[in-house]
Formats: structure tokens, sequence, C-alpha cells
């Protein structure tokens, strides 16, 4: 299923009937090829759908349906969405918000409520078109920035589809995503987030986004792996490529042919500047304009001697920043051409048309050089295309600014809005050799034509099905309703029972300072019911020091253990010390790591007896991780050959004496109570050493998404409390049914 806003279809009305006909050219005819080709001698898939808004009223849908259809490579679902809607949706916010800002130019967004409201009715319309049409084990792969919120709609009502999301403009850096109101932008990111592959054409856009993410949504990330509630999400960079070939057969084409030859005809004896693009304030045509003009000016030798053909394509003729570039536009032209024409010749020859293909393929031929100069764009085919359309000469300057621009290297980069930079280009164009021309087209053809549309097709699907793979892989095991009930009695018919529960992550959910994450009256009276039982051994088995422990549980008839095993006290007894070495390694330690609090903002230290933490869940999450890194390397030199260890935690580094774990406390103190059911809960990564040594004979589970050695998982904190008083309840029940009996 592709999903786009407008389906690749026009509708016209002729005299009574209804013609439909499918678009051709990019996208279209990409995909056209990658779906007639077989997959190991079979059809990958068994069905082509479209999804996409169009220009008819449901009325005349459905006159053209009643016609007979139309003749179409994919099944086409219309999308129908109120005019007024449509208009604000696409005008509105895609166009007048999302489009300027996603170009870098926040003076011209316009943040309006109602443009927003009906960007959310429109991502609507086209989540009940999917989910209609979607069947179990479908592809579905949405496109661009008219739908940002649709896969998380999607994912809302079929969480297991595969989905894809493509975004064909640029991310723009965190500076500028980060000036939308704070819900739209939340929205945004979560919205693109409901898809498993997320692709952009670039590797900044790619690390734009994910930096954003990582700053509004606190995701967490791993190079190009996004964790985001339970999930794995891929972010890459896939630059679309062209259909090479199309443009490559217009070589031989007679049509194309003959065009060029009158073209070649009229201008004789002189150069041929070519460019062609949308009227946008992006595409950067009045700094080209004065590019060109600074070079008719500084370089007088070339006045008659070159010509530029500037196409300009009409857009989006509603919107008002575009009805003013156009007479700005048209203006400069004039004033370029009154300024420097002769009687035999005109420098500037200005089209505000459509082009038809062979038209097009043309100029591509014959121009000497392309000037594709965009302040902004997300890739820029023109540019690809040109170069695909070069037979034995051609110059591309190209703007430093597009996506293109990353993999086209031996184009003349430039400023685009330096127009002395440009004037310069220009001339070096021109007086480029035959030779050097070639060389430089031989590389930019080969990567093109192996990085074909098809290609770029391709390798999205396969890697979008690579990562619903790993998913699968990842997915742990999830504690269910099932096993809790075996669990509660397995538990009830236990004599003798040991509780181990991690304190942070686990009982108590995480604060912004640890002090904060005092018990509340609902857990207390939960541990002190399960403790009141003489056949439960509870234990909190914690990495916090004894005297906070003491303080906040040491009322309870429960074993505490203090600093991952460095200090214990049973039920009942007192404090036993389990290492006895002077402190004195805290005073080689803690100067590093004071060091590394005031290299990192939101950094603090906690001091325990036999511990010294540094933590950073408060700091800037890449600040925080880089620090984290360069700190764990210091600390790694300064305590080889001494009895510390240095511990990775959950945002915490911690350093402390050697051969003190939770995993062997726990096997300590499970050969203590020598009990016949064990319960072990935690969340970090010190939890997973008791994971490991208590999986064959306990019920481990552990506290969020993550590989772990636990047998179970629940996903969130939250879970924890309802979990422990099902053992109340269970043992309630049992002990009534005693009395009655
Ligand atoms: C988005 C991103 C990204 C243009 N004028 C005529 C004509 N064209 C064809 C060109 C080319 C395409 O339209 C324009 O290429 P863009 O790269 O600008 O693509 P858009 O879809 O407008 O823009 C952009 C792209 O998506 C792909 O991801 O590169 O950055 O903004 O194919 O040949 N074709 C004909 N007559 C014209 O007058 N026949």
């Amino acid at each position: 299923m592709v999903i786009s806003n407008r389906a690749p279809f026009s509708i016209d009305k002729i005299g009574e009937d209804i013609v439909v006909r499918q678009s051709s050219g990019g996208l279209v005819s990409a995909l056209k090829s990658y779906f007639e080709k077989k997959h190991n001698g079979s059809d990958r898939f068994d069905g082509k759908v479209w999804i996409g808004s169009v220009e008819a009223s449901e009325n005349d849908w459905q006159m053209i349906e009643d016609m007979g259809g139309m003749q179409a490579d994919f099944e086409l679902v219309p999308v129908f969405i109120d005019k007024e809607i449509y208009d604000i949706y696409y005008n509105g916010f895609s166009n007048s918000a999302l489009w300027p800002l996603f170009h870098y130019f926040p003076s011209l967004v316009a943040y309006k409520k109602d443009y927003y409201d009906a960007y959310v009715k429109a991502n609507d319309a086209f989540v009940e078109k999917v989910v209609s049409t979607y069947r179990e084990g479908d592809i579905i792969w949405v496109h661009d920035y008219q739908l940002m919120l649709l896969p998380q709609m999607i994912r809302d009502r079929l969480p297991e589809a595969t989905i894809g999301f493509f975004l064909h403009i640029p991310f723009p850096s965190y500076e500028i995503f980060r000036l939308l109101p704070t819900a739209w932008k939340k929205d945004l990111l979560k919205g693109i987030l409901g898809a498993d592959l997320i692709g952009f054409h670039t590797h900044d856009y790619v690390q734009h986004f994910i930096q954003s993410a990582k700053m509004i949504l606190s995701v967490e990330n791993q190079f190009n792996n996004i964790r985001y509630q339970n999930r794995l999400i891929k972010a890459d960079l896939f630059p679309i490529g062209i259909d090479y070939q199309r443009f490559r057969n217009a070589i031989t084409d007679d049509v194309v042919a003959n065009i060029c030859t009158s073209l070649e005809q009229k201008f004789f004896n002189q150069k041929i500047i070519f460019s062609v693009d949308r009227l946008d304030y992006t595409k950067g045509l009045a700094y080209r304009l004065q590019g060109f003009e600074e070079f008719l000016e500084r370089y007088p030798e070339w006045r008659e001697r070159v010509v530029f053909i500037l196409n300009i394509i009409p857009s989006r003729e509603f919107i008002p920043a575009y009805a003013e570039r156009r007479k700005e536009i048209e203006e400069r032209v004039s004033a370029i051409n009154g300024k420097y024409s002769s009687l035999h010749w005109q420098p500037l020859i200005y089209r505000y048309n459509h082009l038809a293909f062979d038209e097009l393929c043309a100029l591509y031929q014959t121009a000497d050089v392309a000037l594709i100069t965009p302040l902004r764009d997300g890739m820029n085919l023109v540019a690809k295309e040109y170069i695909a359309s070069c037979i034995d000469k051609g110059v591309l300057i190209l703007s430093e600014l597009t996506g293109a621009a990353s993999e086209l290297n031996e184009a003349i980069l430039v400023n685009p809005s330096d127009s002395e930079e440009v004037a310069d280009a220009i001339v070096t164009a021109m007086n480029m050799s035959i030779q050097e021309q070639r060389t430089r087209l031989s590389f930019m053809q080969k990567r093109l034509s192996e990085y074909n549309v098809e290609k770029w097709i391709n390798d999205f699907l396969e890697t979008l099905m690579n990562t619903k793979e790993e998913q699968q892989r990842q997915q742990v095991n999830i504690l269910e309703n099932a096993t809790i009930i075996k669990m509660t009695e397995d538990f009830n018919t236990a004599g003798r029972r040991c509780i181990l529960l991690d304190y942070d992550g686990t009982l108590a959910p995480y604060q912004k300072l640890p002090t904060l994450a005092t018990p509340g009256k609902e857990l207390l009276d939960l541990l002190k019911q399960l403790s009141d039982d003489s056949a439960n051994e509870v234990v909190i088995i914690s990495g916090r020091d004894a005297d906070t422990l003491d303080k906040w549980l040491g009322n309870l008839p429960l074993s505490l253990v203090a600093e991952h095993g460095a200090c214990i006290k049973y039920k009942n007894g007192e404090w036993q010390q389990q290492v006895t070495v002077s402190p004195e390694w805290k005073e080689e330690i803690r100067p590093l790591l004071e060091l590394f609090v005031t290299r990192c903002v939101g950094s603090f230290i906690e001091e325990k007896n036999n511990t010294l933490a540094w933590h950073y869940r408060n700091t800037h999450p890449d600040l925080g991780f880089n620090r984290s890194r360069e700190l764990r390397n210091s600390l790694l030199q300064l305590t080889t050959n001494t009895p510390l260890q240095v511990i990775d935690g959950n945002k915490v580094l911690e350093v402390r004496l050697m051969g003190i774990d939770k995993g062997a406390t726990a096997q300590k103190l499970v050969r203590h109570f020598g009990p016949d059911f064990i319960l072990c809960i935690g969340d970090d990564t010190t939890d997973e050493d008791m994971f490991r040594v208590l999986r064959d004979e306990a019920y481990t589970v552990k506290i969020g998404s993550g590989n772990t050695a636990a047998n179970y998982t629940l996903l969130s904190q939250i879970q924890v409390l309802p979990l422990l008083r099902k053992f109340l309840v269970y043992a309630r029940k049992e002990h009534l049914s005693h009395v009655q009996t």
C-alpha cells in the first residue's frame, strides 16, 4: 500500500465523460517497474494499492466506477476530503507551516490552530481508508510531510502492521523544529515514530530527526536504532534515485532529437545555461538571477555568447507568499534583459509554464550548464536528471544546500545566496575542458545508474522488512496472565518464599533526584502485608546506601541490602558490612567525578558508604552520554589493577569494590533462607546479575523493554505493585477457603 497526499491520477471532464489517467514519471513509473520484476521467480506482492486524495467528489467517483473504472497499474483507493478542510490542510498547515519551516524559512510560517486541526482531520480521513483496505501481512508505505501523523494513527488501529515512512523534504535541525508549538511538535514526532522504518534523503536529516526526538520525546537511541514505546524503530538515509534508463532512452528518441536540433540551430555559437523549478521561495530564483547578472556584469566578454533559459513551473498560486514571488522574478528578468540585451541577443529566455517531457529532455541534452541553486531542497531530482541526460558534455552547478549535493560531489558546488560565487562558478563551467566535463560526468552517471529509483525502493522495502524481523527477534517474553496465575499457585503451595525486590525503577519510579523517590503509603502497606506473612522473606535489594533504606523501610519486618550487597541487614537484625576496606580509594576517584560534574550541567555525585556514583539522568541526553563515555574511559584507566570496578547503570556510572554485586548477594540470600519459591524483580543493568544467577530456580521479572536475562518482562514500573498485590489476594482467598473447610 503506497500512501501519498495526492493519488498519481488526473481526472478530467471531457464533455459528459470523465477521464481518469494515471500520471507518469517519478515514483509512479519506478514503483510500476519494481512491481513488474519477479522476485525469485514469482511476484513478491499479490496486490498493489495506492491510497491518495483525488480531485473528484464521491458522486463523480461513483460515475467513474459505474463506467467501468479505469486502466491502471495500481488499485486506486480514493480519499475524499471536504474541500474546505483540504484547502487549509494542504495550502494551510502543509504548505504555509511545515513547508517553510522545514526549508528554513521560519519567518514565513503561519502558526494557525485551525490549520493544524484541518491537518489532523485530513490525516484521519486517510487512516479510515487504510484500515478498511488493509489485509494482514500488507506492507504500508506512507509518503511525505502532508501525512506525518498517519503512521501512528495507523499503528493505533493496526498495532502489528508493517509501516514505512519517507520524508521527501529536509528534516530541519532541532533549533528550527522546536519553533513549532509544543503539542504539535510532539504529535508530529509521535506520528512519524508510529512507523517501523523512517527514511530520509541525507545523513544530516536523519541526525536532525533523531536529535529532535531525543530532545522532545526523550527517546533512547543507539546510532540509527530508536527505542520508543517498547518498539525498535529505524531511521536511515535512502537518497532517492531517478529512473535513469528513461532519460538515457530519450537520447535516441526522434522527437527529442528534433527539438535538440532546433535548439542548437537557434542558439548557434552560444552556450546554453538552463534551469527548471517550481515557483517557490526555496528555489532561490531571485539569488540565481542576481548571480547571473553579476556574471554578465563582471565578465562582459561572455555577453552575446551565452543564453540562460529559465523555466518556472506554476505552483501553489493560492498561497500569497508564492504569488508575490512571481511578480518579483518577472520584474528582475525584465530588468536584466532590458539592461544587457542587444539588437541580436537577449540574455534571458523566461518561461512560466509546464514543459512537455520531450522538451524537458531536449533541454537537458542541449544545455552546456545546468544552474540548480535552491536555498534548500530535500534532494532535487532535476540535478540528477540533467546528469543522466548529458551525452558528452555538460556541467552542473549545484547548490550545496540540496540533498543531491551530498551525492554529486563532482558538480561545482556553490552557496546559492553568494552571487559572486555563482558568477565565478558560471565562468569556471564555461571554461571547463570537455575532457574534464566528461570525467566528472562519468563518475556521477555511474553512481546514478547504479542507485536508481528502483534500487531505492528495493532498499527501503528490504530494510523495512528486516526491521520487522529484527523487532520480532528482540521481542521479550511479556509476563502474561496465564504465567501470573501459575506463579501465584506456586507461591501458595510453597512453604517458604523469598521475594527479592529492587527499589528504584521497580518499587518506585525514578525521580529527578534520588532523595525524592520516597516510598508512598500504598507501597509501604503492600510491603508490610507481604512481609507480615511469616512464610515470606521479603528482601529489598538496592544500590542505595544503608541510611536511606533504614530511614524509608527500616520499620518493616523485611531484610535490606544496601549498595548492591556491600551491607546487609537481615529481618530484625543489625546492619553487617560485607567488606572491610578503608574508604581512602574515594579520595582518588572523587576529584575526577567532580571534574565531570562541572563539565556536564545537570549531572551530580551520589556518595554511599562503599560506592561513588555519577548520575547523568538530568543532563542534555547527548552531552550526558558522551561525557559518560569519556568518564568511563578515565575511570577504567584509573581503576586498573585495583580492587575497584566501574559499573555502567541506567544513566549512572558507579565505582565500587569488586566482587560485590546483586548476583553474588542474591545467591548468598537464597542459600541463607532456603526457599522453595523465589520471585526476583528489577529493572537496571545491575539487576541482570541477579537474573543470571537465579533464572533456573526463580521467577525473574525485568521491568522495562530491552534485552534481559530475566525469564519475563513487565513493560512498565506501574505494573509492579498490582502484580505484588495479586499474591496478597491469592493468599487471602486460599486462607478463606481453608477456614471454610
Ligand atoms: C520533493 C522534494 C525531492 C519539473 N518541471 C517539469 C517536470 N518536472 C519534474 C522534474 C523532476 C520533478 O518534476 C521535480 O523534482 P523535485 O526534486 O523538485 O521533486 P518534487 O516532487 O517536486 O519535490 C525534493 C523530491 O520530492 C523527491 O524526493 O527531490 O527535494 O521537494 O522529476 O523532471 N517535468 C515535466 N515538465 C515540467 O515542466 N515533464
